[in-house]
């Protein structure tokens, strides 16, 4: 397909004229997470950019820089009638005092538009989950997204492998991942990391920025690409029989199991002190 045809082909997927209809789900909500710093808000403009073909706007804020955190509230934009893009809050490690926020977002827990914060106890996890009865979100069919920066030395590998399988435990799709700032670093290593882990689509892209947005096909084909791909696996998952009720017990199940072993893990921490 070249650029138009993928264009269109993003910006007039609907759920409703899948197959077997809609399902219950009203949207696609691409979930975009990962460490702060790696990009998630300036990919989520330079989707908005590729896919509007308007003049370049910075929806989502940037930071000034790599090292100065700026998404702190879940924000959804809009980038065509059935698809959304969350800007998550980042981490900083993918450590298990993190994650457990990192799983409450992914599983679309915490409301939007609201600040994340980093709770590590077991009640903190279930009042998140009680709360979230308030709200119903059994529309939202989520995919979750990895935005990773190249050159960054994924030191906690291990942590990562966990995030990323309980991504696709909770939601049904392993993570797309995107990786950024590619001009900087020799790829083949990290890319080679995430696919033995098992990512599947794995692109990699300089984002569009403030600075620089000139087109380019490269740019343009990558995430046009990456959409794409996420959409085919949409149509994919959306031919299977859905349980809207068995989903949130399941995702809940998975939130509140690591809670809780957590928790075991911070009290033997202790007593070993
Ligand atoms: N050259 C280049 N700069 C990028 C790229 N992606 C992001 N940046 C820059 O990196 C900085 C951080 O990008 P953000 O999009 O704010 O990162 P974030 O993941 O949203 O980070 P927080 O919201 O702060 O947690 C900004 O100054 C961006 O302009 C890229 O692919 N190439
Ligand atoms: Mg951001």
């Amino acid at each position: 397909m070249d650029s138009l045809a993928m264009r269109d082909y993003i910006k007039n997927f609907s759920l409703d004229n899948c197959p077997h209809g809609n399902r219950g789900y009203n949207r696609v909500l691409l979930q975009i997470f990962g460490y702060t710093g790696h990009g998630r808000s300036t990919f989520i403009n330079s989707c908005k950019y590729v896919v509007d073909d308007g003049p370049y706007k910075a929806y989502a804020k940037v930071a000034p820089s790599e090292n100065a955190p700026e998404t702190m509230i879940r924000k959804a934009y809009e980038l065509t009638d059935t698809i959304t893009l969350v800007d998550n809050r980042g981490c900083l490690r993918m450590a298990k005092n993190e994650t457990g926020e990192i799983y409450a977002q992914l599983g679309n827990f915490l409301p939007l538009n609201c600040k994340v914060n980093w709770h590590t106890g077991f009640k903190d996890m279930m009042e998140t989950l009680l709360n979230s009865e308030r709200q119903d979100q059994s529309s939202d069919l989520i995919v979750p997204v990895l935005i990773y920066c190249a050159g960054c030395l994924l030191e906690d590998e291990i942590e990562m492998k966990e995030v990323l399988t309980t991504a696709e435990h909770m939601t049904g799709f392993f993570p797309t991942v995107v990786i950024t700032h590619e001009l900087r670093a020799d790829l083949s290593n990290i890319k080679e990391k995430f696919r033995q882990m098992g990512v599947k689509n794995l692109f990699s892209l300089e984002n569009y920025t403030e600075e620089d947005h000139m087109k380019t096909r490269g740019k343009h084909g990558t995430i046009l690409r990456c959409l794409q791909e996420i959409i085919k696996d949409v149509e994919f998952r959306m031919l299977e029989e859905r349980d809207a009720i068995g989903e949130r017990i399941d995702r809940k199940r998975i939130l509140l199991e690591f809670a809780h072993k957590r928790e075991l893990e911070k009290q033997q921490e202790k007593r070993n002190h």
